[in-house]
């Protein structure tokens, strides 16, 4: 009877250890925990009740995403905006960006105030010649960046009031016909390097 009552009792033990080791690995894995945690902190109602969470995981969802789709409110967008620094004496140079729109809008004008004229040009290879052409206005597409690169549209400051230093900043104005101005900030990089592109 001993040895039976015995055996019983680690044989209870025994279940209790092996029934509390399941438990134990899924709690983080469960939806019980999550619930428990937050009618802890006073968000949902107590366990038993396991339909609240759907709806505030999907506000919780709702509001990731409005963050997410709203975070620039501007119109136009200017990015990895740079210039290739220019040798002493210098009084041309050019500029690089990505220009994005939220809307399509047409690029107009641009200017600078350490430059006399700012141009949109285009190269092109003509019978093997690099061929660089004004190009008077531009449309961004809400769709598809612009993107000014060298050996592609540029821009080109002519007549500029200093040459252009490594590790300095410029600004660059650009006209667009429905958002009107945007200043962009281009930062001047050594001639040959090239920014990083995310
Ligand atoms: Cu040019």
């Amino acid at each position: 009877m001993k040895i039976g009552n015995r055996e019983a009792g680690i044989g209870r033990r025994a279940s209790k250890v092996t029934n509390r080791e399941p438990t134990v690995a899924k709690a983080p894995l469960t939806s019980e925990s999550a619930l428990s945690a937050l009618t802890a902190f006073g968000f949902l109602r107590p366990p038993d009740s396991r339909f609240p969470i759907l709806p505030l995981l999907s506000l919780i969802c709702i509001c990731v995403c409005l963050t997410a789709c709203t975070g620039s409110a501007d119109p136009i967008a200017v990015t990895n905006a740079w210039a290739p620094a220019t040798p002493p004496g210098a009084t041309v140079g050019a500029a690089y960006m990505r220009i994005e729109a939220r809307e399509a809008d047409t690029l107009v004008g641009f200017a600078s105030p350490i430059a006399n004229t700012v141009e949109l040009h285009r190269t092109a290879f003509e019978e093997g010649i690099a061929q660089m052409r004004k190009v008077d206005s531009v449309i961004v597409s809400a769709d598809t960046p612009l993107v000014l690169e060298p050996s592609g549209l540029h821009l080109m400051l002519q007549g500029l009031s200093a040459p252009l230093e490594a590790g300095s900043s410029i600004h660059l104005t650009l006209q667009f016909r429905n958002a009107g101005d945007v200043t962009a900030e281009i930062h001047v990089m050594a001639a040959g390097a090239h920014p990083e592109h995310h």
